[in-house]
């Protein structure tokens, strides 16, 4: 939690002083979220992105098989949000994993 102090105007007291009036109150702060997205190509089989989904993203055959086919058709789709730092490595594990496959496909980050 963090104290923020508010200037305001100053107004005038009872007894003709002026001052700065400080409100301090708290902020809750949110850590930045990053969306991963997975992009279309033409040459990546089908059966290779569903695996890549259910490998590094936990989706179950049916969920992975609908997301590959939201690419397939959209030309993108979100596959995940998470810190940064876990999105970093998401994309790093499918770019490495397909790269040594011998696959175009590619993944990126985008913030929230
Ligand atoms: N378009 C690819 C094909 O027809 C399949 C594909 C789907 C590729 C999703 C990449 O992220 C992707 N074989």
């Amino acid at each position: 939690m963090s104290l923020i102090p508010l200037l305001t105007d100053k107004p005038n007291g009872p007894d003709g002083d002026t001052g700065v009036v400080t409100k301090t109150h708290s902020r809750t702060q949110r850590p930045p979220m990053y969306k991963v997205l997975l992009l279309n190509d033409d040459y990546t089989p089908m059966e290779f992105v569903v695996h890549v989904l259910e490998r590094f993203f936990g989706m179950s055959h049916a969920q992975a098989f609908d997301i590959m086919l939201t690419v397939h058709k959209k030309g993108l789709a979100v596959v995940g949000v998470f810190s940064f730092e876990i999105a970093e490595t998401k994309v790093a594990q499918v770019m490495d994993f397909s790269r040594r496959h011998q696959h175009p496909l590619q993944c990126t980050l985008e913030k929230e």
